[in-house]
């Protein structure tokens, strides 16, 4: 079987779209895979409820218990390592990781990030894209590395960035996009 465990902070809206395609084209049939878990770090994620409604098994691991990123990831870790997943998710997952728990996951991390990378890594990515200039945004589905958002690029998705557009239009454009692509890159992930 091939676990999956998928990391959130907020919405989740990602992960139910991951949790929805694997329930839809029967991912435990034709890949042995199943999403096992949602961790978020934030206790007040709204994405926990979503991810119950689901029928998903969840669980936090608050990163405000923990006196240095180290330790929260060090019980981050443990909590993924329970699971023994083949693969972990990090779907609007708010915390850089540190070198060692990226090497822990090595080959099994992946990210959405919402913009085009290697343009705007790190946060405030939608109003960076307006403020640029730039006429096309979208989402990238990349590797985890230690380095932020600049692992090997799995898939994207572009949208146009729109005259009026406010960092909240642009992240809705946008949004709408990694709900298809990053369960059509994890499906093709599990392919292998
Ligand atoms: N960790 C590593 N090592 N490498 C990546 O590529 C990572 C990562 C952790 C998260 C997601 C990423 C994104 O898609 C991601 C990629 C959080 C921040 C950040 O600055 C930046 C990028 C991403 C996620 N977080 C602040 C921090 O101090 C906290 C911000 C908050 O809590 O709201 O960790 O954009
Ligand atoms: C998504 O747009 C995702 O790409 C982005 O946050 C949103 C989360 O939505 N991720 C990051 O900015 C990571 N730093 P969701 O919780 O509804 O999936």
């Amino acid at each position: 079987m091939k676990n999956i465990v998928i990391l959130i902070s907020g919405s989740g809206s990602n992960m139910a779209a991951i949790a929805q395609a694997a329930q839809r084209d029967r991912w435990h049939e034709v890949f042995g895979a199943r999403v096992v878990a949602v961790i978020s770090n934030r206790p007040a994620a709204t994405g926990l409820a979503l991810a119950q409604g689901l029928g998903l098994a969840t669980q936090v691991v608050d990163h405000t218990h923990f006196e240095s990123r180290e330790a929260f990831d060090a019980a981050l870790a443990a909590a993924i390592d329970a699971h023994a997943p083949a693969l972990v998710v990090l779907a609007g997952f708010m915390r850089i990781l540190t070198p060692g728990f990226v090497r822990r996951f090595e080959d099994r991390l992946v990210n959405i990030h919402p913009s085009l990378l290697p343009a705007f890594p790190g946060l405030n990515t939608h109003q960076r894209a307006i403020d640029s200039g730039s006429r096309f945004a979208g989402a990238t589905v990349h590797r985890v590395t230690a380095a932020l958002d600049h692992g090997p690029i799995l898939d994207q998705a572009v949208v146009p960035i729109l005259p009026g557009d406010s960092a909240a239009t642009l992240a809705a454009r946008v949004l709408s996009q990694e709900h298809l692509i990053y369960p059509r890159a994890i499906a093709s992930l599990l392919k292998k």
